[in-house]
């Protein structure tokens, strides 16, 4: 190779000095250019990069044209748009809220970092009673330790009341608790095929019983009327202080033993109590990527009736599973 590049080197010099002709009018020539690039051409000298630019094109750039052209309303770019989008993520654009489905896979690598700092020391959970809202602020509000409150549910009529068929009355079919929650709150059928809340509390007593197919759920519910009904059996819990914001919304889980949510962290940006009303759960804590060696890597949490478990659920991953017999019920909330 090198004693080629010496001899086409020095017939270069000659045709500069014996034959007259120009160094720019030399390389100018189709000839010269070929012999340079091994005898290939330009293009297939620099395949892989126009290959992965035009991949690129195709993902990034091209979607990104036709999302912003079909948000100025061309029908034609948006039904394109719409073919890709249905064919990438299985659904059609117009379903969802967010251009990305917002599913763990996606929303895990866009949150921001955890401070690592703040799981140093942390090795299980802690175990109180009486807590003051000086401790609760202190030591736990805004803090990684997760807590288990053995009192928290002290006077509340909720392991009482609540039921698969006291919420199959309060948002009883065609009750407008039921429309509101439908339209404007958030459901999570987790491995179940229910489509929202009224086909979930439409299901057979034989499978309510657990003796059908499996079913797990949550939901939030953004109806004034039902929260009416279920703040009647339980309480703003005891050692939240008033000075902290609480969010209106209340989020119910509900399901049979042996399941569970899946591995996830949440991005809500605010912390939240749980209250665990009925059933045992057990809460699987896995320490985020960034903070491996820091976080302890894994943590079992087990709660019982009665407890209200505060956890920091956008910092530490989280799965659960229901434990023992009994259908699980629980009610929290956020407070910011
Ligand atoms: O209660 C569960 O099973 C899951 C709840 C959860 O993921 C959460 O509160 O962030
Ligand atoms: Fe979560």
């Amino acid at each position: 190779m090198e004693h080629i590049d010496e001899n086409f080197a020095s017939l270069m010099k000659r045709a500069v000095s014996e034959f007259g002709i120009s160094e720019e009018n030399l390389i100018k020539l189709k000839s010269v250019k070929s012999i340079k690039n091994d005898g290939n051409s330009w293009t297939y000298n620099n395949k892989e990069i126009l290959i992965t630019s035009v991949l690129l094109l195709a993902v990034t750039v091209v979607p990104a044209l036709m999302y912003t052209s079909a948000l100025r309303g061309s029908d034609v770019t948006y039904n394109i748009f719409d073919r890709y989008f249905s064919y990438m993520y299985g659904s059609s654009a117009l379903d969802e809220t967010c251009l990305v489905p917002n599913t763990e896979y996606v929303q895990d690598p866009f949150r921001p970092p955890v401070d690592c700092t703040e799981c140093i020391g942390v090795t299980g959970v802690h175990r109180v009673s009486n807590l003051s809202h000086a401790d609760f602020l202190e030591k736990y509000a805004f803090s990684m330790q997760p807590v288990l409150i053995k009192d928290g549910q002290d006077g509340w009529t909720a392991k009482d009341a609540f039921s698969f068929d006291f919420f199959r009355r309060v948002y009883s079919q065609g009750s407008d608790a039921l429309e509101k929650v439908t339209n404007d709150c958030q459901f999570f059928p987790y491995s179940t095929e229910f489509k929202d809340l009224g086909d979930m509390l439409n299901m057979s007593r034989e499978r309510v019983e657990g003796q059908g197919r499996p079913w797990y759920v949550g939901w939030s519910n953004c109806d004034g009327k039902a929260a009416n009904i279920l703040r009647k059996h339980y309480k703003f819990p005891y050692f939240l202080p008033p000075e902290l914001d609480h969010s209106k919304t209340d989020w119910v889980f509900m399901g049979l033993p042996g399941y569970g949510a899946n591995m996830h962290i949440d991005a809500v940006g605010a912390l939240s109590w749980q209250a665990q009303v009925k059933g045992t759960k057990k809460w699987i804590l896995e320490s985020p990527p960034e903070c491996a060696g820091t976080c302890i890597g894994r943590m079992e949490i087990i709660v019982e009736p009665g407890d209200i478990v505060v956890l920091d659920t956008n910092k530490w991953f989280h799965a659960t599973l229901i434990m023992g017999n009994e259908t699980s019920i629980v009610i929290g909330s956020e407070y910011y």
